[in-house]
């Protein structure tokens, strides 16, 4: 019984789902969203000018003060190395890289490794698809050339993991939630990084990870309104793009960051704080992600505090059953990334991150997406399983799980051709 007390609260069990959550619209409580248009002292926003000046900073303070934490800069000392590449990658069709990025001049300090797929026959630079992956880079594709990840894992034996590191048997293991072959084919780039290589995904008090380097003397962990893992790994996205910029076969001004589960309420941070990233996917992403937190429907802001208190930044356990009080909600978040495209995709059967919740946040980030002069979301009610919304919010429910999947993709895909491919570079 202890163990497994102490293995949920440390965020070790499946899911840390707990029986008495809430399934049932009946019991959502009332709630009104803060309107994305309407400045702190309450004046109206009311032309593009006062949004990007006035309300959107007002905002992305308020994510970074009280949700995921301010994060620092691009280190000065950061580099880059080439470790491999190899030009006749999955039978000729592809170029794979490896690339080493060290963010101090330490080659022993913290470190991520970036795996690059290539189109072969593409003409470049090519658009890409960016996103951190959850078993390794060596996960992502079963190629045996790919380098096992060193780094803690957590353990799951069936995929690999044993002793909280991978080992050959987990090669391959998370390649349906990459489709490799399928990018590539659209002729579409695919760059990932394991994101325990910017902190490893349990709560040791901010010791381990990219934390570190930047505290001040005599500090031993962030401050209440500091980044937690969440911040970090969606740091280590926009240290991808400082990479990617200067590899001449990626378009740089074209590249799509996506993630699922924690790693999409991670793209969503990364594309709302970084305006590089041309066009933004949540895959699955839930509470703190695309679903709104005042609906209290599956996961819920004391729930994901208690189960995972490393992720978000101190100030957020202020709102824990206190919805209410938070000064933003996650359509908020969507809305900081527009008029760039961003893509919501929900699973049905993935009640846990509130696919109603998602939509929502899609459709209360439209009025923002409208005044910047685009289409917004082209739904006005949550669309049947299966009938993508496709305008600049796009928006999809499928059959099935908590999970990425080849429908996904081939969204993920038919999105990114609508509104990357016709990009001047
Ligand atoms: C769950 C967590 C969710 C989601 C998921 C995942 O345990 O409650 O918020 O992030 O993990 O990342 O797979």
């Amino acid at each position: 019984m202890r163990f497994v007390l102490l293995a949920v609260l440390s965020g070790f069990g499946a899911q840390a789902q707990p029986a008495d959550a809430n399934y049932d619209e009946a019991k959502v409580p009332k709630y009104v969203l803060p309107d994305p248009l309407v400045m702190e002292g309450g004046e109206p926003v009311k032309d593009a000018g006062s949004w990007r000046d006035r309300r959107r900073p007002e905002i992305l303070r308020l994510f970074e003060t009280q949700v995921y934490g301010r994060s620092p800069g691009r280190p000065k000392q950061m580099s880059f190395e080439l470790t491999s590449i190899e030009r006749g990658a999955l039978s000729g069709s592809a170029v794979r890289k490896e690339v080493s990025v060290f963010f101090s001049d330490k080659k022993d300090g913290p470190r991520m490794d970036i795996l690059l797929y290539l189109p072969a026959r593409a003409a470049r630079p090519v658009p890409l698809f960016l996103g951190l992956n959850f078993n390794g880079n060596q996960a992502v594709h079963p190629e045996p050339g790919i380098g096992i990840s060193k780094q803690w894992m957590r353990d799951n034996p069936a995929q690999g993991v044993t002793g909280h590191r991978a080992t050959e048997k987990s090669r391959g293991s998370e390649a349906g939630r990459w489709q490799v072959d399928k990018i590539l084919a659209r002729g579409y780039g695919l760059a990932t990084v394991y994101y325990g290589d910017l902190d490893p995904d349990f709560d040791d008090g901010f010791q381990n990870g990219v934390h570190p380097l930047f505290y001040k003397p005599g500090q031993t962990r962030p401050a209440a309104d500091e980044w937690g893992s969440i911040g970090a790994w969606a740091w280590g996205l926009s240290r991808a793009l400082d990479y990617l910029e200067t590899d001449l076969d990626v378009d740089s001004r074209r590249v799509a960051v996506m993630g699922h589960s924690r790693l999409g309420k991670t793209a969503l941070w990364a594309g709302a704080q970084d305006s590089r990233f041309a066009l933004v996917i949540s895959n699955d992403s839930g509470e703190g992600g695309a679903a709104l937190s005042r609906r209290k429907f599956g996961e819920t802001v004391q729930r994901i505090n208690t189960a995972f208190p490393h992720w978000f930044c101190g100030n957020y356990k202020k709102f824990n059953d206190n919805e209410d009080a938070l000064p933003v909600d996650q359509h908020m978040l969507l809305a900081l990334i527009a008029p760039r495209p961003v893509y919501v995709a929900s699973a049905a059967e993935d009640l846990w991150a509130d696919p109603r919740g998602e939509f929502l946040s899609a459709l209360n980030a439209d009025p923002v997406y409208r005044l910047l002069g685009t289409d917004g979301l082209a739904a006005s009610q949550m669309p049947p399983l299966h009938q993508p919304v496709m305008s600049t919010i796009g928006y999809h429910i499928r059959a099935g799980k908590h999970d990425v999947t080849g429908y996904d993709w081939d969204r993920f895909l038919d999105f990114a051709d609508r509104h990357l491919r016709g990009r001047p570079r």
